[in-house]
């Protein structure tokens, strides 16, 4: 069994798959804290977790203007600078029930935690590829930077997967080969030793247990980048479908959704008020600037207060790699009834989320950000 040896998890994760390992945490803790801790925090993976000895690991870099480049473990962490950032990783599935309410679509079925917040440390990308001679001023017409993995399939292929040369070697794309999470080594389920985190972009970007990166003219060829992790329209279906004339998900859109109260929950009304809690977050570093919350399915809105960090920092203009937190109270009509909250953000570019699922729906039940919907009871 490839299997036998994973990780041991905490037992409040909703698992989703067990081999290979895919779990959520239950809604209502991901708004308990702003860093979500790392035990808790969402697990997507494709493969069985490999075994990587930190003394013998080696990270390959091809693609280079001087050929191939080796680093050990301790070369990453002693010869550039260690970069701390928070970054909001969502898988591009997220919220992919909703859309199996709709009509049927391909992959696990996850709920509204598929998300996560975590502190992440480790060398920048640019860093490493300026030093190995990567730079503007390198005529290669390379324009991606692909990364495999050290999980392989039966078949010997790794995980892999590519990002924009431009989003890597820009000073502001934060990307980094990361070797701890919330100050400490990364856990096995999440990329031990080395992961990517490409903050901003989609969950299948950021990938784990590092074992190569290739510079390159061409995107990462494997099955994730060409034949998945797309969008289309709700009219494609799997004998339509043309994986060739979509673009590879990298840039997420925004999201948000009610981690508190749960679906199908009774207030009094004695209670006068009823608090709703949840997150928002939006990819390419835009700035989540309004989270909009009603209680009567969309007729009547209230703005929820806005949690940005737990130091009260604002993020960096374009650089809002995090989600925020959100939470509101809301006065309970007079008389007993059903009521559906519904919430919806607002990003720095006034991207907003579309009202149904219906007409996002897709094949592969990715890019779900519909308004979240809750329905609760008020009784007396
Ligand atoms: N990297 C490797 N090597 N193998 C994987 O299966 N899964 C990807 C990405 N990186 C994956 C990977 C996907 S689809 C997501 S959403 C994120 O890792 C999940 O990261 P997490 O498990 O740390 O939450
Ligand atoms: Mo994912």
């Amino acid at each position: 069994d490839p299997y036998a040896a994973e990780p041991t998890r905490h037992p409040a994760l909703q698992i989703n798959n067990l081999k290979p390992f895919n779990a959520e945490p239950p809604p209502s803790m991901l708004s308990d804290s702003y860093i979500t801790p790392s035990a808790i925090f969402f697990k997507r993976n494709h493969l069985p977790v490999p075994k990587v000895d930190p003394e013998s690991y080696r990270l390959e870099i091809e693609g280079l203007p001087g050929g191939v480049a080796s680093l050990t473990l301790k070369e990453l962490k002693s010869c550039f600078p260690k970069h701390t950032i928070t970054a909001t990783l969502q898988c591009a599935g997220n919220r992919r029930s909703e859309m199996n309410k709709v009509k049927q679509v391909k992959g696990l079925n996850w709920g509204i935690a598929a998300i996560s917040n975590a502190t992440w440390s480790g060398a920048r990308l640019r860093d490493v590829l300026h030093y190995y001679g990567f730079g503007p001023e390198v005529a290669s017409g390379a324009q991606h930077v692909q990364f495999e993995g050290l999980d392989k399939d039966v078949t010997g292929t790794p995980y892999g997967a590519s990002i924009p040369l431009n989003k890597a070697m820009s000073d502001e794309g934060d990307v980094l080969l990361a070797y701890e999470m919330n100050g400490e080594d990364l856990p096995l389920d999440h990329g031990f030793p080395v992961r990517v985190v490409v903050p901003g972009v989609v969950g299948a970007r950021n990938v784990k247990w590092l074992g190569k990166i290739v510079v390159s003219s061409e995107e990462s060829k494997s099955h994730w980048q060409q034949n998945d992790y797309k969008g289309f329209s709700p009219g494609t279906d799997w004998d339509t479908v043309d994986f060739k004339s979509a673009p590879a998900i990298q840039e997420l859109p925004i999201q948000s959704a009610i981690t508190h109260p749960a679906e199908g929950t009774s207030v009094n009304l004695s209670d006068e008020e009823v608090t709703v809690k949840g997150y928002a977050w939006s990819g390419g570093g835009r700035e989540v600037v309004r989270v909009d919350i009603s209680i009567d399915g969309g007729n009547t809105w209230h703005v929820a207060k806005l949690r940005t960090s737990d130091d009260g920092v604002p993020p960096a203009v374009g650089r809002a790699w995090a989600w925020k937190l959100w939470e509101i109270n809301i006065p309970l009509p007079q008389k007993p009834q059903e009521l559906e909250i519904v919430c919806k953000a607002v990003d720095n570019s006034y991207n907003t989320q579309p009202d149904t699922v219906a007409p996002i729906w897709n094949l592969r039940g990715v890019l779900s950000n519909a308004w979240h919907r809750v329905k609760i009871k008020v009784s007396d």
